[in-house]
């Protein structure tokens, strides 16, 4: 039995399945995907994932894409620990956290992360590099997106959309968890898994205020508590420190242009 993720190290959508890989105590085979030098977009690549995005799950000849797919794929061939609830309805309520995760926040927290830390890279391309790396995106939503990083970045309109759509997400997330442990009762499942690198991204850009210092005091407990398993480790802690400290700058740079967005400020600034 060979599985064999390409993936890469900083994406939230990789994350996701190596959190459940993880939690699974699956062996898997790592083929990086280095998505700044375009490797998503080489025939070889493509063949596999049409859409040019990373990750790609191969079992045995099995080619699996979506990473929303993948988790539940997961779940069915390895089915211990479970990682979905066994209650129809409570079941639902998973999938319907996933869905709204990947449709929703999913562009804007890649928003945040494009106009806030992907922007030095995407300003230093030449301007024929930069329009065949949008070229080359086939997800007209995702390209508009990154064009609008790269142009205007935390000045962009869907900057300010994206800012507050990841507060829409934070509330939501914090009421759920109030009173419960987990997104949807008290065990883990593919829902926490599928929010928490989105949570994380927020911290590795310094914002760890809005979850902190924000009156969020139920999704702070939770991400204290996912942050303490194993499998955080193996699949998000492994970030180069060098790298999440840079981030954190450029986080705390864009600061005065994320506060303004917000709905509810949190008690300090980040520090
Ligand atoms: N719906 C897809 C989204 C995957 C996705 O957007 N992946 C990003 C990284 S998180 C990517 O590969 N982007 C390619 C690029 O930046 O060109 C999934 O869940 O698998």
């Amino acid at each position: 039995m060979t599985l064999r993720l390409h993936h890469n190290l900083f994406s939230a959508s990789s994350q996701k399945v190596r959190l459940a890989l993880a939690e699974k105590h699956i062996a898997w085979e790592s083929v990086e995907v280095d998505l700044q030098a375009g490797q998503q977009h080489t025939p070889a690549y493509r063949a596999l994932n049409p859409r040019g995005v990373v990750p790609t799950l191969v079992h045995n000849d099995a080619i699996l894409i979506e990473s929303a797919a993948i988790l539940e794929y997961l779940d069915d061939v390895f089915p211990e620990p479970a990682l979905r609830p066994v209650d129809p309805v409570a079941r639902q309520r998973m999938r319907a956290w996933i869905r709204r995760l990947d449709d929703v926040h999913h562009p804007a927290n890649g928003m945040m992360h494009y106009a806030v830390l992907g922007r030095p890279t995407l300003r230093a391309l030449s301007s024929d590099r930069l329009s065949a790396l949008l070229q080359a995106m086939p997800n007209r939503r995702d390209r508009t997106l990154r064009a609008a990083a790269a142009h205007l970045g935390v000045d962009a309109p869907e900057f300010a959309d994206a800012v507050l759509t990841q507060e829409e997400m934070l509330d939501a997330m914090n009421d759920a968890l109030t009173g419960s442990a987990c997104l949807v009762g008290d065990t883990v499942s593919l829902a926490d898994l599928t929010a928490l690198p989105y949570v994380a991204r927020l911290e590795q850009m310094g914002l760890a205020v809005l979850i902190e210092s924000a009156g969020r005091q139920a999704l702070a407990d939770w991400y204290g508590r996912m942050k303490r398993r194993a499998s955080w480790q193996t699949a998000i802690g492994v970030l180069p420190a060098p790298v999440v400290e840079r981030w954190q700058a450029l986080g705390r740079q864009a600061w005065p242009q994320v506060a303004m967005h917000l709905r509810r400020r949190p008690s300090s600034p980040p520090g």
